[in-house]
């Protein structure tokens, strides 16, 4: 990708932190990205899996590549290590601590399995104690309006040995959210996968539109303008036309970790949205 894309992209460099509402709040500054051209031969390169092999193509022609059932590899090399990786490449993911609001890739690792994985042989894990948040995390889908998606979920494998609580945790998607168009701080969509249809021990894909029946919750309680604190996803479109993850700010994550008490593990793969699967692996 060597042109200079008409994108303003700004993420969060410092923002504060509301454990009352598990999320992040206004960005206290933001750092502008200009420009996402690719600084480097490696990064001009995009690694795929293809037909179970792992290839590298040019970014030029991933699309064909994810057309034919492609997946994009994402291994621990890959991450971001800082907000300046971000900014070199914001298709970058990394691990996201939710109480700091910081980068930090020692939060999660890259392991072998468990079990079968949805995508190549391994998968991302995340494991808390007490209550701590911890998220895999991008800012690479700024602007996307809710109604252009298609396609969003993402697989989870919640081991009985490693969680000493409750069986039905579940890693859950949560992404800053722009209702009105005005790109303000306007707290996060949550779609944590439904507590009775959690298993442990095996991997469940959770399909976050689910024919427009989807439920979703909002991290400020009630939806604004409404009394109601869920919503389906074709709600969400008719209540709020344009709604879109936030252009500025474009956090999306997975996160692993409080309201849950106590502490648990989760493994994470296959994320998809629209065209794109993420396979995570070791
Ligand atoms: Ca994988």
């Amino acid at each position: 990708m060597k042109k200079l894309m008409p994108v303003l992209l700004a993420v969060s460099v410092v923002a504060g932190c509301n454990k009352a509402s598990n999320e992040a709040e206004p960005a206290s500054t933001t750092t502008p990205i200009s420009s996402m051209e690719k600084q480097s031969n490696n990064s001009a390169k995009v690694k795929l899996r293809h037909n179970g092999q792992v290839i590298q193509v040019s970014a030029n022609a991933m699309n064909a590549h994810l057309a034919h059932g492609d997946q994009i590899v994402v291994q621990s090399r890959d991450m971001a290590q800082n907000i300046s990786d971000v900014q070199a490449d914001p298709t970058k993911w990394f691990f996201y601590n939710d109480e700091t609001d910081a980068i930090d890739n020692s939060l999660g690792s890259f392991v072998s399995g468990p079990g079968t994985a949805p995508y190549g042989s391994g998968s991302a894990q995340i494991s808390v104690s007490g209550t701590q948040r911890r998220n895999l995390a991008t800012y690479q889908f700024s602007g996307t309006p809710l109604a252009d998606i298609t396609v969003l979920a993402f697989s989870t494998y919640n081991p009985s040995a490693g969680n000493g609580g409750a069986a039905n945790r579940s890693g859950y998607l949560n992404f800053n959210v722009d209702f009105n168009g005005s790109d303000t701080w306007q707290r996060r969509l949550v779609f944590t996968p439904p507590a009775n249809a959690i298993a442990q021990n095996t991997w469940q894909e959770w399909d976050c539109i689910d024919n427009g029946n989807a439920v979703w919750r909002y991290s400020g309680g009630n939806f604004p303008g409404t009394s109601v604190s869920s919503m389906t996803w074709s709600n969400l479109l008719s209540t709020y036309p344009g709604i879109r993850i936030r252009v500025t700010d474009s956090w999306l994550g997975i996160r692993v970790g409080s309201p849950y008490a106590n502490g648990y593990t989760e493994n994470i793969d296959g994320f998809k949205l629209n065209t794109r699967t993420y396979d995570f692996d070791n």
